[in-house]
């Protein structure tokens, strides 16, 4: 890389002649330059105008730099002084659709003492920015990256939301959905109305035979809209990449225009107040004919090389990765160990998610133990994000590798797996419904609330106050495993109230072909006035989760790089994990009481403070959280 010196010195010369006060950027950029422009050689280093290329990308992060907010400014000072802030213990996230959890985003700011009782230390806000009138995949197709949805409110009220959560010491996450934007952005208005270089940020191709040189490999995502990757474009005229609903055109991170027009929109965000930055669909961001295009290597270099431009324009912000593929590619994008390779902070933990799913239809906790002895380490400095529900699907995303190993049919166990969710089997309790039911593939995945899946709905609608009961115990014992599993917990706000799911999204001309809406209820307020009445439903769940919430904020092994290793206990029932040297926990995933040999040292029972030894009997669903410190 011959001229990589030459280069980031005349990037240090402009800082200087645009920020007011360069030292600080150009102490970041002799940290972080190098590796920054090495990634985009990777990705850009040959073409001709790769020097210019390169300057105009590092004058995106001058240019945020030199806009960055003085209180911002002082975050960076100080996140740079504390780098591990997003491995603590304390590091509680929760989600929320904007307008379904507090009508406004200023709404949100009433609500802040409810976040506080749920030891809320980041709030995740699904997309809130501008999006097409009618289907926008619940705000996953962006029309503009720098304007909220009007009945949400305004660019402001998101800076000035951010800057009350941050007086508050919560941080705030927020989408970027970098892999496409929506069929009425303007770059996509442009390219529709004849501007070349719009229409060279998407994918889109002349005939159709152009598109098989990719289709054969791709996954289909939406099989229920379309049954490839593509759609014609009659102004256009030309088929344009849409990976996942017809108004989502993916972009095009080949051309460097992207890179940059993206890494100026990522940087406004930043600095708008965003800590945390969820990278939305990243295994898709670079196509190459003849591959499945996803999770190619240049799709993590294009993450790494926003984060090493991030650390160096506005690094009080990180990443938090989404990819829901095969666990190992899941974790890749945590980066592997080495200052080089920093790509995500922060990534979703589907195996978990889906484990304990799976856990709770068998009763059996063998594949959840395999997976997580097999699957859960990751790279030191990086976390997983634990839950229980998001606002997707669920899909059964274990690896083959571990069902096989238990002898265990993968996909047959798939299907079992939907049966019981989707309440077709005679033992189910659950009441989801399917969702892109695949008949080529085979591939299917379901939709519902916790609570619904859980038993709660069918229990309710029976009036069974034992079925109730059980139902309850398994909400708290799903959450009581993710809350206390290395990493940082994300609860789905209404989660702790037992949010049913909501058929109402039938009745909405934009939703009504989108299943998981059914699990996207309007968060219930006046449920939520019972939640310290602890003989309601809403009492014990909400009791029990926040309290587990709290107490894990002040529990060590409980932040990132602890070591996580699920004993065999002899008892296929029970979830039995060392959490470092000294905490264990346990859940019994059976309707019936199930015995734990404690052993010989007391173990204290830190939920409810008792202490035990020997045989020690596990409720049904019961979860404990042990330690042998005293
Ligand atoms: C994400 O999900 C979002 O979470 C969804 O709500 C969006 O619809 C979608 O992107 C498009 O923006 O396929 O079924 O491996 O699986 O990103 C959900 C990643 C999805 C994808 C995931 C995607």
């Amino acid at each position: 890389m011959p001229e990589s010196p030459s280069l980031l010195t005349r990037v240090a010369s402009r800082a200087a002649a645009h920020l007011e006060d360069a030292d600080e950027f150009v102490d970041r950029l002799a940290s972080h330059g190098p590796r920054a422009l090495a990634h985009l050689q990777t990705l850009y280093g040959e073409r001709d105008d790769f020097g210019e290329v390169a300057c105009d990308i590092f004058d995106v992060a001058i240019s945020a730099a030199s806009q960055r907010p003085l209180a911002l400014q002082e975050r960076d000072r100080r996140r740079e002084a504390d780098p591990r802030w997003y491995l603590r213990k304390d590091l509680v996230g929760a989600w929320c659709y904007v307008d379904r959890f507090a009508g406004t985003l200023l709404g949100l700011l009433d609500h802040l003492e409810y976040l506080d009782e749920l030891s809320v230390s980041y709030l995740h806000l699904m997309p809130p920015f501008a999006r097409p009138d009618g289907a926008n995949d619940g705000g996953y197709a962006v029309s503009d990256y720098r304007s909220i949805h009007p009945p949400l409110g305004t660019i402001d009220d998101l800076r000035s939301v951010a800057a009350s959560l941050h007086d508050r010491g919560i941080s705030l996450a927020i989408d970027f959905v970098f892999n496409h934007t929506a069929d009425d952005h303007p770059w996509a208005l442009a390219a529709q109305a004849g501007s070349r270089t719009d229409l060279d940020c998407f994918l889109t191709f002349a005939t159709e035979a152009e598109t098989l040189e990719y289709q054969p490999w791709l996954r289909p995502i939406f099989p229920d809209e379309k049954p490839g990757s593509f759609i014609w474009n009659a102004t256009l005229e030309r088929w344009v990449w849409s990976t996942f609903h017809n108004y989502q055109w993916d972009l095009n991170y080949r051309n460097p225009e992207v890179f940059r027009r993206m890494l100026g929109e990522m940087l406004f965000l930043a600095n708008a107040g965003v800590d945390i930055l969820r990278l939305d669909a990243v295994p898709f961001v670079w196509k190459e004919a003849g591959t499945t295009c996803e999770g190619l290597p240049q799709a993590h270099t294009v993450i790494r090389a926003f984060n090493a431009i991030v650390r160096i324009a506005t690094p009080a912000m990180i990443f938090k990765s989404e990819a829901i593929v095969h666990p190992d590619e899941v974790r890749s994008y945590l980066g592997t160990a080495g200052a080089d390779a920093r790509e995500s902070e922060l990534a979703y933990h589907p195996l978990l998610m889906v484990e304990l799913w799976e856990a709770l239809a068998t009763s059996h906790t063998h594949l959840l133990r395999r997976s997580m002895l097999e699957r859960f380490a990751i790279p030191p400095a990086t976390g997983w994000v634990n839950y229980v529900r998001s606002h997707d699907d669920i899909g059964w995303g274990f690896a083959d590798e571990d069902a096989e190993a238990l002898h265990i049919d993968p996909n047959p166990h798939r299907n079992y797996l939907n049966d019981f969710y989707w309440g077709r089997t005679e033992q189910s309790w659950s009441r989801g419904v399917a969702f892109q039911v695949n008949p080529a593939t085979g591939d299917a995945r379901m939709c519902g609330t916790t609570a619904s899946l859980a038993g709660l709905e069918q229990a309710m609608l029976h009036n069974d106050q034992k079925a109730i009961d059980l139902a309850v115990r398994r909400i708290i014992l799903l959450h009581g495993i993710a809350i206390a599993t290395p990493g940082s917990p994300l609860l789905n706000l209404g989660d702790e109230l037992g949010n049913l799911n909501d058929p109402s999204y039938l009745y909405d001309a934009g939703l009504t072909a989108d299943s998981r809406w059914l699990h996207r209820p309007r968060f219930d307020w006046e449920r939520s006035a019972r939640r310290h009445d602890p003989a309601t439903i809403e009492g014990r769940l909400h009791g029990a989760i926040s309290r587990m919430l709290r107490l894990r904020t002040k529990i060590s092994e409980f932040c990132a790089g602890t070591p996580y290793r699920p004993r065999d206990v002899g008892n296929d029932h029970l979830y039995v994990v060392d959490v470092g040297p000294s905490i264990v926990v346990a859940g019994n995933f059976a309707a019936t009481p199930q015995t734990f040999d404690a052993g010989d040292t007391p173990l204290r029972d830190l939920l409810s403070g008792a202490t035990t030894a020997g045989p020690t009997e596990l409720e049904p669903y019961g979860i404990r959280w042990f330690s042998s410190a005293g």
